[in-house]
């Protein structure tokens, strides 16, 4: 059957319920169904699938670029080996797998932690076997981006929790040529520079320090609409001389004196380098549209005014990778229905728009 872009949707287990074969798709989106070091309330890992659902109804065209229905995205169907000998498994429900089991052990570590007590040895035990876990999700993650940017692809990954950016930043930078930096553009209510949060070293709250401290060649961390942060974090901001923070506040502090938000996407622009990863994290934008996000704060973007600083920085940046994360589905479908559309729009622009 041919697939008909201006057509009813019709779902099929992949992104937008388009068929097409990976080979042919310049853009592939990686779901990573992963949150066991999810601290405030759980959901995330059920992203992935509640967005593939949503995608249906995505209408694919774009005012801005008329040929926009004609874009192929993939959605990865990698498999691995399991362990002896038990035959073949997708990576996606080889994460979900090993999600359900860390999760268990990860909440006997947050409510003791909660309680105020130490942790004693059973539970340092599990810790490192989260840890453990974090680590192999984001090494199947980075191996899987690593195969699509090898082809020329753009990878997107679809959380999940925050910390699945991890392995997708590693991957993009590593492809780029010798001597380049990688800029990382953060959409995001919240910094995620802690040292650490809730003793698990790949939580979602440290991803951003994660990256500036344990991927070489990142060039700069840009963060937009960031407005829950600590002052450590905010020391590390001023601090550091690679990142550069459009806090919500400052934001709307500026246009209510007159600067538009075109000169502030501008300014945003100029702090990256030539190659930009964008890293989404959903509760970036105003939490009337992601109300089942982990951890949602007042404030935010709208989404056209985030749709419009995406088209900007990809026309004139070169967009290697991108992810949706913490878009958790509710009772109904409204948050995955505002993620599909986002992660559309990071598709198209970064194939369309991108320099
Ligand atoms: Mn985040």
């Amino acid at each position: 059957m041919e697939f008909d872009p201006s057509g009813v949707g019709v779902a099929n287990g992949r992104y937008f319920g388009m068929p097409f074969s990976n080979d042919g798709c310049p853009v592939v989106l990686i779901s990573v169904p992963w949150d066991a070091t999810v601290s405030y309330s759980e959901g995330t890992a059920g992203g992935p699938e509640a967005i593939i659902g949503a995608s249906v109804q995505v209408d694919l065209y774009d005012e801005h670029y008329p040929s926009s229905p004609e874009l192929k995205i993939g959605t990865d169907e990698a498999e691995i080996d399991m362990e002896d000998g038990a035959g073949r498994i997708k990576v996606v429900d080889y994460i979900k797998a090993i999600n359900t089991e860390s999760r268990e052990k990860a909440k006997k570590i947050i409510d003791c932690l909660a309680e105020g007590r130490e942790l004693d040895k059973e539970l340092r035990g599990l810790q490192e076997e989260v840890n453990q876990a974090s680590a192999a999700v984001n090494y199947l993650t980075e191996q899987v981006c690593a195969g699509y940017l090898s082809q020329g692809k753009v990878p997107g990954v679809v959380g999940g929790e925050h910390s699945v950016t991890f392995g997708a930043v590693k991957a993009a930078a590593a492809s780029l040529p010798e001597g380049r930096r990688l800029g990382v553009l953060q959409f995001d209510a919240h910094a995620d520079l802690r040292v650490a949060y809730e003793g698990f070293e790949h939580s979602h709250a440290s991803i951003m320090f994660n990256i500036l401290s344990k991927i070489d060649n990142i060039g700069h961390l840009t963060q937009v609409g960031i407005r829950d942060f600590c002052a450590d974090e905010h020391d590390s901001i001023k601090r550091e001389g690679r990142i550069s923070a459009f806090t919500d506040a400052g934001i709307e502090e500026a246009m209510a004196e007159g600067k538009t938000w075109k000169e502030i996407c501008r300014e945003i622009v100029e702090t990256l380098p030539e190659d930009v990863y964008i890293s989404f994290d959903i509760d970036g934008l105003d939490p009337s549209l992601c109300p089942n996000t982990g951890t949602p704060v007042p404030g935010g973007l709208s989404f056209q005014k985030a749709v419009y600083l995406l088209r900007e920085v990809a026309s004139q940046r070169h967009i290697v990778g991108f992810d949706l994360c913490e878009v958790a589905p509710g009772e109904n479908e409204w948050d995955a229905n505002v993620g599909a559309r986002l992660l559309h729009k990071m598709a198209l622009f970064a194939i369309f728009a991108s320099r």
